[in-house]
Protein backbone atom coordinates (compact mmCIF):
# COMPACT_ATOMS: atom_id res chain seq x y z
CA UNK A 1 0.00 0.00 0.00
CA UNK A 2 0.96 3.48 -0.58
CA UNK A 3 2.08 6.16 2.01
CA UNK A 4 -0.40 9.11 2.51
CA UNK A 5 0.79 12.31 3.66
CA UNK A 6 -1.58 15.26 5.05
CA UNK A 7 -0.51 16.91 2.44
CA UNK A 8 1.66 16.76 -0.59
CA UNK A 9 2.40 19.56 -3.33
CA UNK A 10 0.44 20.16 -6.68
CA UNK A 11 3.18 20.29 -9.31
CA UNK A 12 2.97 21.68 -13.11
CA UNK A 13 3.85 19.27 -16.03
CA UNK A 14 7.62 18.95 -15.68
CA UNK A 15 7.68 19.86 -19.19
CA UNK A 16 6.02 23.46 -18.81
CA UNK A 17 8.79 24.30 -16.26
CA UNK A 18 11.48 23.04 -18.27
CA UNK A 19 10.47 25.58 -20.87
CA UNK A 20 10.96 28.25 -18.51
CA UNK A 21 14.00 27.27 -16.47
CA UNK A 22 15.62 27.70 -20.44
CA UNK A 23 14.34 30.90 -20.30
CA UNK A 24 15.89 31.97 -17.20
CA UNK A 25 19.29 29.84 -17.93
CA UNK A 26 19.45 31.90 -21.25
CA UNK A 27 18.33 35.24 -19.60
CA UNK A 28 20.96 35.39 -16.62
CA UNK A 29 18.67 37.43 -14.68
CA UNK A 30 17.72 35.02 -11.62
CA UNK A 31 16.54 37.01 -8.69
CA UNK A 32 16.36 41.14 -7.77
CA UNK A 33 13.03 41.67 -9.68
CA UNK A 34 13.43 39.57 -12.65
CA UNK A 35 10.74 38.87 -15.85
CA UNK A 36 8.95 36.23 -14.02
CA UNK A 37 8.65 38.05 -10.83
CA UNK A 38 7.19 40.98 -12.80
CA UNK A 39 4.89 38.81 -14.83
CA UNK A 40 3.90 36.33 -11.69
CA UNK A 41 2.78 39.77 -9.32
CA UNK A 42 0.97 41.29 -11.83
CA UNK A 43 -1.02 37.98 -12.82
CA UNK A 44 -1.36 37.22 -9.05
CA UNK A 45 -2.82 40.54 -8.35
CA UNK A 46 -5.37 39.78 -11.07
CA UNK A 47 -6.12 36.38 -9.93
CA UNK A 48 -6.51 37.09 -6.28
CA UNK A 49 -8.70 40.45 -7.14
CA UNK A 50 -6.36 42.45 -4.72
CA UNK A 51 -4.69 46.08 -4.77
CA UNK A 52 -1.10 45.31 -4.49
CA UNK A 53 0.94 42.22 -3.89
CA UNK A 54 4.63 42.05 -2.86
CA UNK A 55 6.04 38.63 -3.44
CA UNK A 56 8.56 37.21 -0.61
CA UNK A 57 10.84 34.10 -0.51
CA UNK A 58 8.98 32.52 2.31
CA UNK A 59 5.37 33.58 4.29
CA UNK A 60 7.50 33.93 7.49
CA UNK A 61 9.76 36.34 6.21
CA UNK A 62 7.13 38.53 5.07
CA UNK A 63 5.27 38.17 8.42
CA UNK A 64 8.31 39.84 9.82
CA UNK A 65 8.49 42.49 6.84
CA UNK A 66 4.77 43.03 7.57
CA UNK A 67 5.15 44.44 10.90
CA UNK A 68 8.06 45.99 10.59
CA UNK A 69 6.23 48.01 7.80
CA UNK A 70 4.09 49.63 9.73
CA UNK A 71 6.55 49.65 12.74
CA UNK A 72 4.29 47.89 15.03
CA UNK A 73 5.78 47.70 18.14
CA UNK A 74 4.72 46.90 22.19
CA UNK A 75 1.95 44.11 22.63
CA UNK A 76 0.03 42.20 19.31
CA UNK A 77 -2.81 40.52 20.09
CA UNK A 78 -2.46 36.87 18.16
CA UNK A 79 -4.07 33.71 18.53
CA UNK A 80 -2.69 30.43 20.59
CA UNK A 81 -3.63 28.33 17.27
CA UNK A 82 -1.80 28.43 14.43
CA UNK A 83 1.65 27.24 13.36
CA UNK A 84 4.41 29.18 15.40
CA UNK A 85 5.62 31.13 12.42
CA UNK A 86 2.53 33.31 13.35
CA UNK A 87 3.90 34.14 16.78
CA UNK A 88 7.93 33.87 16.05
CA UNK A 89 7.01 36.85 13.27
CA UNK A 90 6.21 39.24 16.55
CA UNK A 91 9.22 37.66 18.86
CA UNK A 92 11.45 38.27 15.77
CA UNK A 93 10.66 42.61 16.27
CA UNK A 94 10.90 42.27 19.83
CA UNK A 95 6.92 42.36 20.35
CA UNK A 96 5.15 40.71 23.25
CA UNK A 97 2.51 38.53 22.25
CA UNK A 98 -0.57 38.31 23.73
CA UNK A 99 -2.81 35.15 23.11
CA UNK A 100 -6.51 35.27 23.26
CA UNK A 101 -9.00 32.45 23.01
CA UNK A 102 -10.76 30.91 19.80
CA UNK A 103 -14.44 30.39 18.88
CA UNK A 104 -15.38 26.81 18.55
CA UNK A 105 -16.97 27.67 15.44
CA UNK A 106 -14.56 28.87 13.48
CA UNK A 107 -11.37 28.24 15.52
CA UNK A 108 -10.32 31.42 14.78
CA UNK A 109 -9.82 34.70 17.53
CA UNK A 110 -13.18 35.96 18.98
CA UNK A 111 -13.98 39.97 18.85
CA UNK A 112 -14.95 39.54 22.75
CA UNK A 113 -11.20 38.09 23.69
CA UNK A 114 -9.83 40.27 21.63
CA UNK A 115 -11.57 43.43 23.25
CA UNK A 116 -10.51 42.18 26.49
CA UNK A 117 -6.69 41.34 25.90
CA UNK A 118 -6.23 45.07 24.75
CA UNK A 119 -3.90 47.77 27.00
CA UNK A 120 -2.50 50.68 26.74
CA UNK A 121 0.59 48.80 25.36
CA UNK A 122 -0.73 47.22 22.60
CA UNK A 123 -0.43 48.43 18.63
CA UNK A 124 -1.93 45.60 16.51
CA UNK A 125 -3.91 42.84 16.19
CA UNK A 126 -2.52 39.36 14.05
CA UNK A 127 -5.59 37.08 13.47
CA UNK A 128 -5.16 33.88 11.70
CA UNK A 129 -7.61 32.40 9.02
CA UNK A 130 -6.88 29.27 9.96
CA UNK A 131 -7.55 26.08 7.99
CA UNK A 132 -8.94 28.86 5.21
CA UNK A 133 -11.82 29.41 7.07
CA UNK A 134 -12.03 33.63 7.20
CA UNK A 135 -11.76 35.12 10.68
CA UNK A 136 -14.73 37.84 12.10
CA UNK A 137 -12.96 40.24 9.48
CA UNK A 138 -15.66 43.16 10.08
CA UNK A 139 -15.88 42.82 14.08
CA UNK A 140 -12.27 43.08 14.17
CA UNK A 141 -12.04 46.12 11.99
CA UNK A 142 -14.74 47.70 14.06
CA UNK A 143 -12.21 46.74 17.11
CA UNK A 144 -9.40 48.65 15.53
CA UNK A 145 -11.22 51.25 14.55
CA UNK A 146 -12.23 52.30 17.95
CA UNK A 147 -9.14 51.25 20.03
CA UNK A 148 -6.33 52.84 16.82
CA UNK A 149 -4.87 49.35 16.40
CA UNK A 150 -3.23 48.12 13.00
CA UNK A 151 -4.59 44.36 11.62
CA UNK A 152 -2.17 42.21 10.20
CA UNK A 153 -3.76 38.93 9.07
CA UNK A 154 -1.58 35.72 8.40
CA UNK A 155 -3.93 34.37 6.03
CA UNK A 156 -1.19 31.70 5.24
CA UNK A 157 -3.56 29.15 4.44
CA UNK A 158 -6.43 31.05 2.48
CA UNK A 159 -5.29 31.66 -0.59
CA UNK A 160 -8.24 31.94 -3.12
CA UNK A 161 -10.55 32.28 -0.35
CA UNK A 162 -13.50 34.56 -0.39
CA UNK A 163 -15.76 35.82 2.25
CA UNK A 164 -19.59 37.66 0.89
CA UNK A 165 -17.73 38.01 -2.96
CA UNK A 166 -14.50 39.49 -2.50
CA UNK A 167 -11.00 37.88 -1.47
CA UNK A 168 -10.74 37.60 2.04
CA UNK A 169 -7.12 39.38 1.66
CA UNK A 170 -8.78 42.39 1.30
CA UNK A 171 -9.55 42.99 4.95
CA UNK A 172 -7.02 44.30 7.38
CA UNK A 173 -3.61 47.08 6.81
CA UNK A 174 -2.04 43.96 5.09
CA UNK A 175 -2.30 40.00 4.59
CA UNK A 176 0.21 37.50 4.48
CA UNK A 177 -0.09 34.08 2.15
CA UNK A 178 2.46 31.25 1.96
CA UNK A 179 3.02 28.97 -0.81
CA UNK A 180 4.80 26.84 0.84
CA UNK A 181 5.20 23.14 -0.66
CA UNK A 182 2.47 22.27 2.19
CA UNK A 183 -0.11 24.57 0.98
CA UNK A 184 -2.77 24.77 -1.73
CA UNK A 185 -0.44 26.96 -4.02
CA UNK A 186 3.01 26.54 -3.95
CA UNK A 187 6.11 27.94 -5.03
CA UNK A 188 8.36 25.49 -3.47
CA UNK A 189 8.69 28.20 -0.61
CA UNK A 190 7.15 31.21 -1.04
CA UNK A 191 4.57 34.17 0.51
CA UNK A 192 3.44 37.68 -0.21
CA UNK A 193 1.99 40.96 1.18
CA UNK A 194 -1.27 42.40 0.09
CA UNK A 195 -1.52 45.88 0.74
CA UNK A 196 -4.55 48.79 -0.16
CA UNK A 197 -2.41 51.71 -0.94
CA UNK A 198 1.47 51.89 -3.54
CA UNK A 199 2.73 53.80 -0.70
CA UNK A 200 2.58 50.74 1.42
CA UNK A 201 3.63 48.31 -1.29
CA UNK A 202 6.86 50.37 -1.93
CA UNK A 203 7.91 50.34 1.52
CA UNK A 204 7.45 46.43 2.06
CA UNK A 205 9.27 46.20 -1.42
CA UNK A 206 11.67 48.75 -0.25
CA UNK A 207 11.81 46.00 2.98
CA UNK A 208 12.58 42.78 1.21
CA UNK A 209 15.13 44.29 -0.79
CA UNK A 210 17.53 45.53 2.35
CA UNK A 211 15.35 48.56 2.50
CA UNK A 212 17.05 50.28 -0.90
CA UNK A 213 14.78 52.23 -2.32
CA UNK A 214 17.28 53.32 -5.10
CA UNK A 215 21.03 52.60 -5.29
CA UNK A 216 22.18 54.89 -2.47
CA UNK A 217 19.26 55.17 -0.22
CA UNK A 218 18.18 52.89 2.41
CA UNK A 219 14.81 53.62 4.36
CA UNK A 220 15.10 51.36 6.83
CA UNK A 221 16.54 47.88 8.33
CA UNK A 222 15.21 45.79 5.62
CA UNK A 223 16.00 42.09 5.11
CA UNK A 224 16.76 40.00 2.13
CA UNK A 225 12.90 38.21 1.70
CA UNK A 226 12.91 38.55 -2.01
CA UNK A 227 11.18 35.65 -4.52
CA UNK A 228 13.68 34.46 -7.03
CA UNK A 229 13.18 33.63 -10.99
CA UNK A 230 12.66 30.16 -10.64
CA UNK A 231 9.97 30.57 -7.57
CA UNK A 232 7.98 33.02 -9.74
CA UNK A 233 8.25 31.34 -13.29
CA UNK A 234 7.00 28.06 -10.98
CA UNK A 235 3.65 30.82 -9.67
CA UNK A 236 3.26 31.68 -13.30
CA UNK A 237 3.04 27.73 -14.33
CA UNK A 238 1.00 27.08 -11.21
CA UNK A 239 -1.73 30.01 -11.73
CA UNK A 240 -2.67 27.87 -14.55
CA UNK A 241 -3.61 24.53 -12.86
CA UNK A 242 -5.00 26.15 -9.57
CA UNK A 243 -8.94 26.26 -10.26
CA UNK A 244 -8.39 22.50 -10.92
CA UNK A 245 -6.60 21.42 -7.80
CA UNK A 246 -9.46 23.56 -6.01
CA UNK A 247 -12.26 21.33 -7.36
CA UNK A 248 -10.08 18.04 -6.65
CA UNK A 249 -9.56 19.12 -3.24
CA UNK A 250 -13.69 19.55 -2.79
CA UNK A 251 -14.69 16.35 -4.27
CA UNK A 252 -12.01 15.00 -1.44
CA UNK A 253 -13.94 17.20 1.46
CA UNK A 254 -17.03 16.31 0.27
CA UNK A 255 -16.68 12.61 0.09
CA UNK A 256 -15.45 13.16 4.11
CA UNK A 257 -18.48 15.18 4.95
CA UNK A 258 -20.72 12.95 2.85
CA UNK A 259 -18.84 9.56 4.87
CA UNK A 260 -17.93 10.97 8.47
CA UNK A 261 -21.78 12.50 9.05
CA UNK A 262 -22.87 9.77 10.74
CA UNK A 263 -19.62 8.95 12.91
CA UNK A 264 -20.87 9.22 16.20
CA UNK A 265 -17.73 10.81 18.36
CA UNK A 266 -16.09 13.03 15.24
CA UNK A 267 -16.75 16.37 14.70
CA UNK A 268 -15.65 18.56 12.05
CA UNK A 269 -16.16 22.68 10.78
CA UNK A 270 -19.37 23.57 8.63
CA UNK A 271 -18.64 26.57 5.87
CA UNK A 272 -20.53 29.42 6.26
CA UNK A 273 -22.55 30.33 3.01
CA UNK A 274 -21.13 33.17 2.35
CA UNK A 275 -17.65 32.05 1.91
CA UNK A 276 -15.86 30.61 -1.15
CA UNK A 277 -13.40 27.91 0.52
CA UNK A 278 -9.98 26.40 -0.95
CA UNK A 279 -10.49 23.12 0.91
CA UNK A 280 -7.01 23.93 2.33
CA UNK A 281 -7.23 21.24 5.52
CA UNK A 282 -9.61 18.46 6.75
CA UNK A 283 -9.58 18.39 10.40
CA UNK A 284 -11.76 16.60 12.24
CA UNK A 285 -12.09 16.32 16.07
CA UNK A 286 -12.14 13.34 17.98
CA UNK A 287 -14.61 13.44 21.00
CA UNK A 288 -14.73 11.74 24.44
CA UNK A 289 -17.07 9.19 23.04
CA UNK A 290 -15.25 7.78 19.83
CA UNK A 291 -13.65 4.67 20.64
CA UNK A 292 -9.99 5.59 20.63
CA UNK A 293 -8.22 9.37 21.65
CA UNK A 294 -6.87 11.89 19.24
CA UNK A 295 -3.75 10.64 19.74
CA UNK A 296 -4.39 6.66 19.00
CA UNK A 297 -6.23 7.55 16.03
CA UNK A 298 -3.10 9.22 14.65
CA UNK A 299 -0.56 5.89 15.64
CA UNK A 300 -3.39 3.33 13.88
CA UNK A 301 -3.31 6.06 10.44
CA UNK A 302 0.72 5.93 11.27
CA UNK A 303 0.86 2.05 11.63
CA UNK A 304 -0.77 1.77 8.22
CA UNK A 305 0.94 4.13 6.53
CA UNK A 306 -0.90 7.16 6.30
CA UNK A 307 0.72 10.20 8.18
CA UNK A 308 -1.83 12.71 9.15
CA UNK A 309 -1.25 15.64 11.41
CA UNK A 310 -2.48 16.88 14.63
CA UNK A 311 -2.17 20.70 13.49
CA UNK A 312 -2.16 22.60 16.04
CA UNK A 313 -1.17 20.70 19.01
CA UNK A 314 0.83 21.43 20.31
CA UNK A 315 -0.63 25.36 20.57
CA UNK A 316 2.16 27.74 20.00
CA UNK A 317 1.05 29.11 23.50
CA UNK A 318 3.02 25.85 25.39
CA UNK A 319 5.80 26.30 23.92
CA UNK A 320 9.29 26.91 25.94
CA UNK A 321 9.74 30.11 24.54
CA UNK A 322 6.02 31.48 24.90
CA UNK A 323 4.51 29.12 27.93
CA UNK A 324 5.82 31.99 30.76
CA UNK A 325 3.79 34.51 29.30
CA UNK A 326 0.83 35.71 31.41
CA UNK A 327 -1.77 35.38 28.49
CA UNK A 328 -0.57 32.04 27.90
CA UNK A 329 -1.85 30.55 30.91
CA UNK A 330 -4.24 26.97 30.11
CA UNK A 331 -7.05 29.01 32.17
CA UNK A 332 -7.11 32.00 29.70
CA UNK A 333 -7.57 29.57 26.54
CA UNK A 334 -9.32 26.68 26.78
CA UNK A 335 -11.30 26.26 23.46
CA UNK A 336 -7.95 26.78 22.12
CA UNK A 337 -6.96 23.96 24.71
CA UNK A 338 -9.65 21.62 23.51
CA UNK A 339 -9.40 21.88 20.03
CA UNK A 340 -5.25 21.12 19.88
CA UNK A 341 -6.22 17.99 22.39
CA UNK A 342 -9.27 16.37 19.83
CA UNK A 343 -7.71 17.63 16.24
CA UNK A 344 -6.36 15.84 13.60
CA UNK A 345 -5.99 16.50 9.80
CA UNK A 346 -7.00 14.13 7.18
CA UNK A 347 -5.12 13.92 4.08
CA UNK A 348 -6.21 16.04 1.50
CA UNK A 349 -4.53 16.67 -1.78
CA UNK A 350 -5.21 17.15 -5.56
CA UNK A 351 -3.46 14.23 -6.26
CA UNK A 352 -4.91 11.69 -3.41
CA UNK A 353 -6.92 9.11 -5.31
CA UNK A 354 -11.03 9.10 -4.09
CA UNK A 355 -9.71 5.49 -3.58
CA UNK A 356 -7.34 6.03 -0.86
CA UNK A 357 -9.94 9.03 0.60
CA UNK A 358 -12.30 5.94 1.12
CA UNK A 359 -9.65 3.91 3.24
CA UNK A 360 -9.09 6.41 5.26
CA UNK A 361 -12.78 6.88 5.76
CA UNK A 362 -13.17 2.85 6.32
CA UNK A 363 -10.58 2.71 8.81
CA UNK A 364 -12.29 5.65 10.77
CA UNK A 365 -15.86 3.40 10.04
CA UNK A 366 -13.88 -0.08 11.66
CA UNK A 367 -12.87 2.32 14.98
CA UNK A 368 -16.10 3.73 15.44
CA UNK A 369 -17.85 0.28 15.30
CA UNK A 370 -15.58 -0.55 18.09
CA UNK A 371 -16.72 -0.65 21.83
CA UNK A 372 -15.34 2.28 23.76
CA UNK A 373 -12.46 0.75 26.45
CA UNK A 374 -12.77 2.57 29.83
CA UNK A 375 -8.98 3.78 29.46
CA UNK A 376 -9.80 4.69 25.64
CA UNK A 377 -7.94 2.40 24.37
CA UNK A 378 -8.68 0.45 21.05
CA UNK A 379 -10.13 -3.15 21.48
CA UNK A 380 -7.70 -4.45 18.58
CA UNK A 381 -8.87 -7.70 17.83
CA UNK A 382 -11.88 -6.10 16.35
CA UNK A 383 -10.36 -3.41 14.13
N1 LIG B 1 1.46 31.08 9.26
C1 LIG B 1 0.75 29.95 9.22
C2 LIG B 1 -0.63 29.95 9.77
C3 LIG B 1 1.30 28.80 8.65
O1 LIG B 1 0.60 27.66 8.62
C4 LIG B 1 2.60 28.85 8.12
C5 LIG B 1 3.21 27.66 7.58
C6 LIG B 1 3.30 30.07 8.16
C7 LIG B 1 2.68 31.17 8.76
C8 LIG B 1 4.67 30.23 7.62
O2 LIG B 1 4.70 30.19 6.21
P1 LIG B 1 6.04 29.65 5.45
O3 LIG B 1 7.19 30.41 6.02
O4 LIG B 1 6.16 28.17 5.70
O5 LIG B 1 5.78 30.00 4.00
C9 LIG B 1 4.29 22.71 7.42
C10 LIG B 1 4.93 23.79 6.59
O6 LIG B 1 6.34 23.72 6.61
C11 LIG B 1 4.52 25.17 6.95
O7 LIG B 1 4.74 25.96 5.80
C12 LIG B 1 3.04 25.25 7.28
N2 LIG B 1 2.65 26.53 7.75
C13 LIG B 1 2.67 24.20 8.31
C14 LIG B 1 1.20 24.23 8.64
O8 LIG B 1 2.97 22.94 7.80
P2 LIG B 1 5.43 20.90 8.90
O9 LIG B 1 6.60 20.96 9.80
O10 LIG B 1 4.22 20.20 9.37
O11 LIG B 1 5.84 20.34 7.45
P3 LIG B 1 6.38 18.93 7.03
O12 LIG B 1 7.71 19.12 6.37
O13 LIG B 1 6.31 17.98 8.16
O14 LIG B 1 5.36 18.51 5.89
C15 LIG B 1 4.06 18.03 6.17
C16 LIG B 1 3.74 16.93 5.17
O15 LIG B 1 3.74 17.46 3.86
C17 LIG B 1 4.77 15.82 5.13
O16 LIG B 1 4.36 14.79 5.99
C18 LIG B 1 4.76 15.34 3.71
C19 LIG B 1 4.27 16.52 2.92
N3 LIG B 1 5.34 17.18 2.16
C20 LIG B 1 6.08 18.16 2.75
C21 LIG B 1 7.06 18.81 2.03
C22 LIG B 1 7.89 19.90 2.66
C23 LIG B 1 5.56 16.79 0.87
O17 LIG B 1 4.89 15.88 0.36
N4 LIG B 1 6.50 17.45 0.13
C24 LIG B 1 7.26 18.44 0.66
O18 LIG B 1 8.10 19.04 -0.05
O19 LIG B 1 5.09 22.41 8.54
Amino acid sequence: MNNIFVTQPTLPPFEEMVESLKDIWDSKWLTNNGKYHQIFEEKLTQFLNVPYISLFANGTLALVSALQTLRIAGEVITTPYSFVATTHSLNWNGITPVFADISPDNLNLTPEKIEAAITPKTSAIMPVHVYGNPSPVEEIQRISDMYGLKVIYDAAHAFGVDYKNTSVLNFGDLSVISFHATKVFNTFEGGAIISHDLTTKRRVDYLKNFGFADEVTVVGPGINAKMNEFQAALGVLQLKHIDKAILKRKEIDLLYRKELLSVNGLTFIEYPENIKPNYAYFPIFVKENFPVSRDELYNIFKEKGIYVRRYFHPLISQFPTYRGLESANKKNLPVAEQTAREVLCLPIYPDLPLNEVSRVINIIHSISRTKRCTNHKLEKENV
